[in-house]
């Protein structure tokens, strides 16, 4: 107890304080935001553990017990056990119980979630304001970290988040408090980026908000809501990976399931969506799964409302936290208005609907113009093909748009027919075309949105302030294995023994604890196993062109959405493969040349003439910002910035699966020098290895060590047992009054 009056109010505040944090980590989650006082600092309190979905928590005794929903009924009950009767017996549910559980996709299910919430809780906080996370880690066996996707941590790349790259993983007891400026405005989120934990539900919202006079105002919006979509499986989200790597997806219907394979999943180019089956899409934690004939497995699991009043306009800010899946994004006879784009404002684009990748954000607006009723918001994976069959429905998971007005019932709307006279505008293709022309539909790539303006595209002042980076995200097979294989550039991340940032010593060392990429592992073509990153030098203008060919690409090839950490990137230019008249894959883009390189590494343009900025049709005037990019199969996207926050940065496709497996590398930014060291006391972690002639010097105890004390304490009998005893009394004394 502090004994000063100042001290006591802190420290009633700081009671008061997690109090309050507790109470709110037990509120379900909410999907509208509350705009909170503007303050300098935001501080959170959270617990990652285990949880279990349709499960239900009993405070008082610490506690679980699994929930059903019938599916004829839609009743609940929570089970429970007799013990006078010693049977399992099944009890109904109050109202308020009923809201505590997590239900997903209506199945139990072992997740990874902070405060026992899917999604997480919101961060709702005002641009510049500092905020602060202490993150307690309950989990029984493994690390965590925390990213902050969205925010740039400049000076404070230790901060960021990624497990192994700017920080050692918080071990499962220990805390870790995160401290960063909300520096950019707009919606952003958080998520676990260490394994796979983030698939398992380790996310949630990060919204900034501004009061910004530099872009075009915005309508006044009746209320903002947020929308997390995100594929969900039945079982762990490791279990997914591990059968990726092992090459054994095919048969994750079940091993012992001789009928039933996996089948493959293409879209409108005929190029793949990956290697993991869809089993159920949630929005905001809620959704269902749909059997073959598309009917709902039980019709009675909830899904998120979002309640509006007519005649209003509403914000919505779309996050995906998908492990694979991309999703198309629209509201039953509402047109969307886009606004913003991984929270960098654009200039209004009307859509009927927009595509959202892995990690990327889209924001728009609806006005509520429609008849009274209810309206599926619908979030649509984006296959035409099953084993090259045109499919009849995308998988598909969907939300409830409810007019207040309207009765409480299930939406029977229809989404707009597209037409010849009337077509239907999709934001953010992976590719140029979407199916073929009878489908009416018109893709609007990303780098065709435009940004108000007010952010202008750095341009080379110099050659020597210049620099022009080539960077192929695919599957490169490896010498023995022609399948998939993650790299970037033929590397196979592996991530630093020890953050590079963060030595033993708690300064900036550089290359200890990454695994190089030498020559004779990783030299012309071969494919490695290394700690792969590019250098950058501070003040250069940097272009960067991501792509996405040679083996790997092609065919059984998939877009990457490409995640920058440490910066949002203007988006200049996107490059598509070549295509027949139905939109279908037929050659990659040859603005690359590949040369006879199969693998097509760190090649660059075919006209040297592009070279030094000299591209034809980079937008250098409006073009968009943002933070993660999708790099279409047998194409490119052209990205610029400017070299301004010396650090190590991850750079990856944000698809977990293939971040996981090593579609992964690094900027390191700047000399050691040049890059702000860590705190006093930043946690640090690295290997060990030590001879057996230290291990013997070190058994013998060191000098001045109690166990010098301790043999003599042997050697000396009862008179050196006192002499020690004593004297180990008048240690505890002196320690005792020099701290008073
Ligand atoms: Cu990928």
């Amino acid at each position: 107890m502090p004994e000063t009056l100042p001290g006591m109010v802190i420290w009633s505040l700081g009671v008061l304080w997690v109090l309050c944090t507790v109470a709110v980590a037990q509120e379900a989650f909410v999907n509208s935001i509350s705009v909170p006082e503007r303050q300098d600092l935001y501080e959170f309190d959270w617990t990652v553990e285990h949880w279990e979905t349709m499960f239900l928590y009993d405070k008082s005794r610490e506690a679980g017990t699994p929930v059903i929903i019938d599916s004829q009924t839609g009743a609940y009950s929570k089970r429970t056990y007799n013990g006078t009767s010693q049977r399992c017996e099944l009890r109904d549910m109050t109202e308020e119980e009923i809201t505590q559980v997590t239900t997903a996709d209506g199945f139990h299910r072992r997740t990874t979630l902070v405060n026992k919430q899917l999604p997480g809780p919101t961060i709702v906080v005002w641009k510049g304001a500092q905020v602060a996370v202490r993150v307690r880690n309950k989990l029984i066996q493994e690390g965590v970290a925390i990213h902050w996707h969205g925010i740039t941590q400049h000076n404070t790349p230790w901060m960021d988040g990624v497990g192994g790259v700017s920080q050692c993983p918080i071990n499962p007891g220990e805390s870790f408090t995160y401290r960063f400026t909300a520096s950019e405005g707009g919606t952003h989120w958080w998520h676990a980026h260490l394994g796979t934990f983030r698939t398992d539900g380790l996310y949630g919202a990060l919204i900034v908000l501004e009061n910004d006079t530099a872009v075009p105002p915005l309508p006044v919006f009746h209320k903002e809501f947020v929308l997390l979509v995100h594929d969900w499986q039945r079982e762990d989200s490791l279990e997914t990976y591990l059968r990726v790597e092992w090459e054994a997806t095919r048969f994750s219907h079940g091993y012992g399931d001789t009928d039933t394979c996996r089948t493959r999943l293409t879209q409108a180019d005929g190029t793949d969506l990956g290697p993991v089956h869809f089993t159920s899409g949630l929005i905001n934690g809620k959704g269902r799964s749909y059997d073959n004939n598309d009917n709902a497995e039980n019709r009675f699991i909830p899904l998120e409302k979002f309640s509006v009043e007519g005649n209003m306009t509403y914000r919505f800010r779309v996050i995906s936290a998908a492990m694979v899946f991309p999703f198309r994004v629209s509201v039953d006879q509402h047109d969307l208005t886009l606004i913003a784009t991984d929270g960098d404002r654009i200039r209004e684009q009307t859509a009927e609907s927009f595509i959202i990748n892995t990690g990327e954000r889209y924001d728009f607006y609806i006005t509520t113009n429609q008849p009274a009723g209810n309206y599926w918001i619908r979030a649509d994976t984006i296959e035409l093909y099953e084993d090259g069959n045109p499919v009849s429905r995308q998988h598909h998971t969907e939300a409830i748009l409810h007019y207040e007005d309207a009765p409480d019932a299930e939406p029977t709307s229809q989404r707009k027919t597209c037409a010849e006279h009337d077509t239907c505008t999709i934001v953010n293709c992976p590719f140029r075309q979407y199916g073929d022309p009878s489908m009416y539909l018109e893709c609007l790539p990303v780098h065709e949105l435009r940004s108000p303006g007010n952010d202008s595209v750095p341009m080379p002042e110099s050659a020597d302030r210049w620099e022009e980076h080539f960077i192929n995200f695919h599957f490169a097979g490896s010498d023995n294995n022609t399948g998939q294989r993650s790299s970037v550039n033929g590397h196979r991340f592996v991530p630093p023994s020890t953050p590079p940032q963060v030595s033993k010593e708690c300064y900036v060392t550089g290359d200890e604890g990454l695994m190089a990429c030498t020559d004779e592992l990783c030299g012309g073509e071969k494919y490695c196993d290394c700690s792969y990153h590019v250098t950058i030098t501070p003040g250069n203008v940097v272009q960067m062109v991501l792509y996405n060919m040679g083996s790997g690409a092609g065919l059984a090839g998939t877009a990457h959405p490409v995640h920058i950490h440490g910066h949002h990137f203007h988006v200049l230019d996107m490059g598509f493969p070549q295509y027949n008249s139905n939109g279908g894959y037929v050659s990659q883009n040859p603005d690359i040349d590949c040369g006879t390189s199969d693998r097509c590494n760190g090649k660059r343009w075919a006209d040297p003439a592009w070279e030094g900025g000299n591209k034809p049709g980079l937008n250098l005037l409006d073009p968009p910002l943002k933070d993660t990019v999708i790099v279409p199969v047998g194409g490119y996207v052209v990205i610029r910035f400017t070299a301004d926050n010396p650090g190590w940065w991850f750079v990856h496709c944000h698809i977990e699966i293939h971040q996981v497996e090593g579609m992964a590398m690094m900027i390191r930014e700047g000399t050691e020098g040049q890059m702000n060291p860590p705190p006093p006391g930043f946690p640090t972690c690295g290997e060990f290895d030590w001879s057996s002639e230290e291990f013997e010097k070190a058994k013998k105890g060191y000098s001045n060590s109690w166990i010098h004390q301790l043999s003599a304490l042997e050697g000396g009998g009862i008179g050196a047992a006192v002499g020690f005893t004593v004297g180990i009394l008048v240690g505890i004394l002196g320690t005792y009054i020099y701290a008073k």
